[in-house]
Order: structure tokens, then C-alpha cells, then sequence
């Protein structure tokens, strides 16, 4: 059930929610509103002419979880929460706001569980009981917000009614699943072919290589490098042939110069504006820029076609940064640095550095939100959705049955429907290895299922041994790309030699191995909505103890993973809700805490008892070659049920039903195979099932 709640009078559509059929229309204190039981005792509302405050009582203390990858606790009670994206790259525990706005989270407590989904995108403050005193308070610096409240018996449940309001997840091809190699910057079109040659001479496996933003002339949009990506077309050509795909980086601001075609037919037309209707310039990588109103449908038009273009000279897929917006600097604010250098003086001390902008983090201060869309509206009133625009304008510039492998580093409630994202610029530490699980179980809790982080380390420099562990776990998120920053130690697999090489092709081997069954859980996810990877509670939530496990997590619904993130540790703790099968020892651990050896070339991960992980052989990408099956049965009773999916992988068919999706039981001996759905090509395969029971290890081979 979901409801809908008004308060004061909205004056922006955020154009998150697509189906406001089915939503019960509330108003706020009427008989109706107070028959929620739990939700509304005590609605205090205030408002003046710049904000609107609404506070509630909470009858239990609970637990929330959501809100996307913001940084600290994964339980987010207790804690005040501001959504303002911001190009904020320091990822410390405190480090608020950051570069999305998913304003959704779950409550749980005793007797309640219900989701809220506060839909506006300018200002935003969420306190969750800071106070402690069972008080949560809605804060935005405008006229009025809407509010769902979402009611289900499971967080399963909860989840699938929000995307019913905000959209399903646009399936990924299903090459986004093989590793990912990236890096700021592959200077030249000659280090590009050297990275992906390396991954096929080296034998490790490899799908995409990443085009940063030195691929362009002076950091123009849509344009090439003409010295350094002289033969780009070539390099397209060499990389395909190989079997890769290639990403590009698309940035917002568009350098004004004379001639640049981009700009001229932008300038005056699609950009952002001044409130005096001049077109808005500030500071980003290619010198002074425009940006483009991404909000403005004939703009994502104009926009789209040149994703289009770009992609039919054949860039893959597109990741878009830097559209918080972040903006290094307006023409204000060298002014004001100008007036300081005459005003201010050393003494001044802290003030000094507050003002000329040096302290905090660039996107805190508020640069140019004073401007203003085409449409009339105030920036800072839909400033959260610029990124999920802009996403979405790359979405229209694909043919509508293909399938988008975009990523955005901005983004909004609803970006789900568009493309995925990453969490932008982490460090190489080891605290950001516990810090990515929360805020990738995190995203799936907001309904965002393709989502990764930088695997390695964005800044600083990764030693051997982070890098490895990194990887361990990069290999079970649902995008597995390794990045990292100008500057920084190279973290490519071969970067710490070939010891370390050798663990690295281990682990993405491995991956690629994990294929089918990855894959069969993505799609069955985006079908039903739910997420490849998840928080324990999500799969065992009648299990109060996985509430409080935040440094494990599933990858689909069978397999629990126990990343190690310390260094120096051969061992770690995990709990599991269920009996599962230890995929490295190979043997069954019951429910409860254990403590496992994890070794450097180890990462704890098993196999919950009673399902079936379909394999394949290694590839050098996905789907080079056709592969049988080794399916491994977790049966410590004789009994497990598995799945199997596939597709073309690469078009929207699968919408139209054009899939396989085949449910094999184990039992006793006995495998039965039901067709769920056959409407693809399917030629058979020889499956080899390992079975794994109290007693025995057995093999049955078979054709499917
Ligand atoms: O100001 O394009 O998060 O992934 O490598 C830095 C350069 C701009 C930030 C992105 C990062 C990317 C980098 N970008």
C-alpha cells in the first residue's frame, strides 16, 4: 500500500514517481491520516517563507536503512542527513552531502516496517532522531514536498512498491558483468591498446576498457584528441576485434570557443541561465563552460543525438561525471578572491580561507544556485536532478531495444530507469572496502541494482595486498570495474608483479566463472525487482541477527560473501543465517557465527544450503565462446532448487518475454529440469552438477 502525503504547496515535479495510479492521496490530519497506526501520532508542521518543516513522532525506535551510498553507519538512525548533490570527494565518516539524492529509506522496528520516499529535489534535510528522542523531522528550503509512505509485510515487498512508483531497472547487456578496466587517464590511443592487449597476452579476462577525459581535444565534448586519439577510429576497430567494448566519459560543462560546434549551437538556446537570461558560465576542466538544461526535453534531444553519434562510431556506453554540477569556480567567486587579495589580511586567519574558498569541499559552498532552467525554474529547486536528467538524455540516444551500459556519478530517485552508478572518488584505504559494502547494499535499497564502486582505490596509492582484497570483493558486485586517479599508483592486475598478477587473474577468472549464475540473478532481479546484490536481512529479514551484520552481503539469493578488509588477517568472522556450503573448504558451516581462514588468496563467500550455482568455463569475455555447465548443488540434505537464465544479452527482447529461464530441482539423486519459459535460441549444453550433501560429494552429468 502506498500513500501519498502534500505538504504545503509543492512548486516542483521532481519526475521521479512514473505511477501515481494505485497511490492513495492523503491529506495531512485528517481522520484517514491518523489510521496509520505507528506513522502519524503527532505531526508538527512549520513553515516560513524560506522552509517548510515537518516533525514526527516515532512510536518505537527502529532501524533505517536506504538513503544510497551516502558514507557512515549502514543503520542510518540516529543521524541527520542532508541532500544537496555535491561533488564531494573526501569520503570520510562525516563527509555529507555527496553527489546523489535517493531520499528513500526503510523503518524497522518491533511492530512497524514501512518505507519513505520524500520527493523533492532541491534542498533536503532528513533527521533521523539525532536528538534521540524518537523524532523525525523533514526539512526543505522551499513551499511545500510530497511523501510516500509505503506499507508492505517485507522489505522485499517495500522495495517492489517503490519501484512500482519510481520505475523498474533498466537491464544492463549482460557484458557489463565481465571486469572492467579504467583509469585517469590513458593518455593516448597507443596506451589504450597497450592496457587491453596486456589483459589478452596476460590471459586475463577483460570486457571494457574505460576512456577518461584525455580522450578529448582540450576536454571538449564530443571531440577527439587530435594528436594522442588520431586514429581513434582504429583503435574502435582493434578493440572490438578483441573483443572488448569501450566506455567514454561525457562531463556537462561544454568550453565556450568560438567554433566549437557544441557550443555554438547551444549558446543562448540549451544552457542554463543567469536570472538576467544570460547563459551561465563557471569554471570545470576545459576552462570557462556553459551546461547544457538537461530538464528541458528539447535539450536531451539535441544532447541525445550526439550520445547517438558517438555511440554509432562505436563507444559502447558512457559514464557521466562531474554533474552535480560540480563547478570549480564563477566569475562571483574570483571576484570575491580578487577582492580579498586587497581586503584581507593574515589575521583574519580561519576567515581568510573560508571566504577565498580554500577550506570544505567544493560543491559546499553555493556556487551559481541562483541560476536559472529554461523553463523559468529556480536551479536550487531541482538541483538534485540534474545528473538523473542528463542520464537520461544518454538513454534516449540508444535505439529503444538496445540495451545502455551508462553509469552516472550524480544521480536521483528513479535513475534505475536510465542506467546504474558508482560512488565516485574513494580512496585506496582499507576502511573503504567496509565503507563500499554499506553504500552498494545500500544503493540496491534504493532501488538502483547496477551499482559498483572504484575496485582498488580511487586516490591514493593501493598496496599489494589492498589491491587484492579489493579485488576479492569487486569481483562480486554487480559492476566490476577497477579506477583509480591521476597520479596515484597504477592498480591495474599486473601493477605489483607476478605473484600478485597471479592472485589477480585468480579472482576475475573467477568472476567470469560466476557468470551464468550472476547473470540468471540480475535478470530474474530486474524482472521481479529485486537487487543482484543485497544485506543478509534482505534474503533472511524473520532473522533479527542479520539486521546487524553491515560487513557481509548476497550476490543474487544464494551466495553470502565476507570480504576481508584489514590488512595483515588470515581469518575472519562471519555469520550466516542458514546452513551454507564454505565454497572454498567445500564444506557445510551452520547457521550462526563462525570464524573461517582467509588466507590472501581467499575471500570467504558460501553457498546457502538447498540452492544451485550454475558455472562456466573462463573466457576472455563474456559469451566468447559457448561453455557447459558446472553447477554446483549446495544439498546437505539431498534437496536444493537452482536457476538458469539466458538471452541474446544485448536487446530489450527480454521485455517481450524472449528468454529461458529453466528451474532445476535436486533430489535424491534426481535432477528435474522445469521449463519456466523457452523462447530463445537454446541449443543444449552438457551440465556437470557437483553435489555437495552430509555425506557424499557426487557428479551427475546430463544434457540440458
Ligand atoms: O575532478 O575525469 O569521479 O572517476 O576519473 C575529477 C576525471 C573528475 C571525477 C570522477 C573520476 C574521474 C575524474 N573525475
Amino acid at each position: 500500500m502506498i500513500y501519498q502525503l502534500v505538504y504545503g504547496t509543492p512548486d516542483v515535479d521532481s519526475e521521479s514517481v512514473i505511477n501515481k495510479r494505485k497511490v492513495a492521496v492523503l491529506k495531512p490530519f485528517n481522520d484517514e491520516f491518523y489510521k496509520i497506526d505507528g506513522i502519524f501520532e503527532d505531526v508538527e508542521i512549520t513553515n516560513n517563507s524560506e522552509e517548510l518543516v515537518v516533525k514526527r513522532k516515532v512510536l518505537e525506535k527502529g532501524m533505517a536503512f536506504g538513503f544510497g551510498d551516502k558514507v557512515g553507519s549502514f543503520n542510518r538512525w540516529g543521524k541527520k542527513y542532508v541532500f544537496w548533490n555535491t561533488d564531494n570527494y573526501t569520503h570520510h565518516p562525516d563527509a555529507d552531502p555527496l553527489y546523489k539524492s535517493f531520499p528513500f529509506y526503510i523503518f524497522i522496528a518491533k511492530n512497524f516496517k514501512y518505507g519513505v520516499f520524500t520527493d523533492y529535489p532541491g534542498f533536503l534535510e532528513i533527521d533521523l532522531d539525532s536528538e534521540g528522542k524518537q523524532e523525525v523531522v523533514f526539512k526543505i528550503k522551499g513551499t511545500g514536498f510530497i511523501q510516500y509512505i509505503i506499507i508492505g509485510k517485507t522489505i522485499k515487498d517495500i522495495l517492489k512498491q517503490y519501484l512500482y512508483l519510481t520505475g523498474k531497472n533498466t537491464a544492463f547487456p549482460k557484458w557489463a558483468f565481465g571486469y572492467q578496466q579504467s583509469r585517469w587517464s590513458y593518455f593516448t590511443e597507443k596506451q589504450v591498446l597497450e592496457v587491453a592487449n596486456s589483459f589478452r597476452k596476460k590471459k586475463i579476462p577483460c570486457d571494457v576498457i574505460y576512456l577518461d577525459i584525455d580522450y578529448m581535444d582540450s576536454y571538449k565534448v564530443f571531440t577527439w584528441d587530435k594528436k594522442n586519439f588520431k586514429n581513434h577510429k582504429k583503435m574502435i576497430q582493434k578493440l572490438h576485434d578483441k573483443g572488448f567494448k569501450i566506455s567514454a566519459i561525457i562531463d556537462p560543462g561544454i568550453k565556450v570557443e568560438k567554433n566549437y560546434k557544441v557550443f555554438e549551437e547551444g549558446k543562448n538556446r540549451y544552457f542554463l541561465k543567469e536570472p538576467n537570461g544570460e547563459d551561465f558560465e563557471g569554471a570545470v576542466w576545459p576552462g570557462r563552460v556553459r551546461f547544457p538544461d538537461f530538464r528541458a526535453r528539447k535539450v536531451r534531444k539535441w544532447w541525445s543525438k550526439k550520445i547517438k553519434d558517438l555511440h554509432s562510431e562505436g563507444i559502447d556506453g558512457f559514464w557521466n561525471d562531474m554533474n552535480e554540477i560540480s563547478i570549480f569556480a564563477t566569475e562571483k567567486d574570483i571576484k570575491e578572491i580578487k577582492d580579498l587579495v586587497n581586503n584581507i589580511k593574515l589575521e583574519d586567519g580561519i576567515d581568510l580561507a573560508i571566504k577565498s574558498g580554500t577550506i570544505g569541499e567544493i560543491g559546499k559552498r553555493d556556487r551559481g544556485n541562483d541560476i536559472v532552467h529554461l523553463d523559468g525554474t529556480i536551479h536550487y529547486k531541482v538541483k538534485n536532478t540534474y545528473g538523473f536528467n542528463m542520464i537520461r538524455s544518454a538513454y534516449d540516444g540508444f535505439e529503444k531495444n538496445e540495451r545502455r551500459m551508462l553509469i552516472t556519478r550524480s544521480a536521483y530517485s528513479g535513475v534505475q530507469r536510465y542506467g546504474g552508478v558508482w560512488t565516485g572518488d574513494n580512496h585506496s584505504w582499507w576502511e573503504h572496502i567496509s565503507l563500499e559494502m554499506n553504500r552498494l547494499m545500500s544503493l540496491s535499497l534504493v532501488g538502483v541494482f547496477y551499482n559498483g564502486c572504484d575496485v582498488g582505490g580511487f586516490n591514493g596509492n593501493a598496496t599489494a595486498e589492498l589491491l587484492v582484497r579489493f579485488m576479492q570483493f569487486g569481483s562480486f558486485i554487480p559492476m566490476f570495474r577497477n579506477h583509480s586517479a591521476l597520479g596515484t599508483k597504477n592498480q591495474e592486475p599486473w601493477s605489483f608483479g607476478k605473484k600478485y598478477e597471479e592472485l589477480m587473474r585468480k579472482i576475475i577468472e573467477y568472476r567470469y566463472r560466476l557468470i551464468p549464475y550472476i547473470y540468471t540473478e540480475y535478470m530474474i532481479g530486474v524482472m521481479k525487482d529485486f537487487p543482484l546484490l543485497s544485506p543478509l536481512f534482505f534474503n533472511f529479514e524473520s532473522d533479527e541477527r542479520t539486521f546487524l551484520v553491515d560487513d557481509q552481503f548476497m550476490l543474487g539469493r544464494n551466495i553470502i560473501v565476507c570480504p576481508v578488509y584489514k590488512p595483515g588477517l588470515n581469518k575472519r568472522v562471519v555469520y550466516l543465517p542458514k546452513r551454507a556450503l564454505d565454497l572454498n573448504k567445500k564444506v557445510f558451516l551452520s547457521k550462526g557465527w563462525h570464524e573461517v581462514e582467509a588466507p590472501l588468496e581467499e575471500i570467504p563467500h558460501f553457498l546457502v544450503d538447498g540452492s544451485i550455482m550454475p558455472t562456466q568455463k573462463v573466457m576472455s569475455y563474456v559469451d566468447e565462446k559457448e561453455s557447459d555447465i558446472t553447477a554446483i548443488v549446495s544439498a546437505y540434505n539431498d534437496k536444493a532448487i537452482g536457476y538458469y537464465y539466458e538471452d541474446d544479452g544485448i536487446s530489450n527482447n527480454y521485455k517481450k518475454g524472449m528468454y529461458n529461464l529453466y528451474k532445476i530441482v535436486y533430489e535424491k539423486n534426481k535432477i528435474e529440469v522445469k521449463k519456466i519459459r523457452e523462447n530463445y535460441l537454446h541449443t543444449k549444453k552438457l551440465w556437470n552438477f557437483k553435489i555437495y550433501t552430509k555425506h557424499h560429494i557426487k557428479e551427475i552429468k546430463m544434457k540440458i
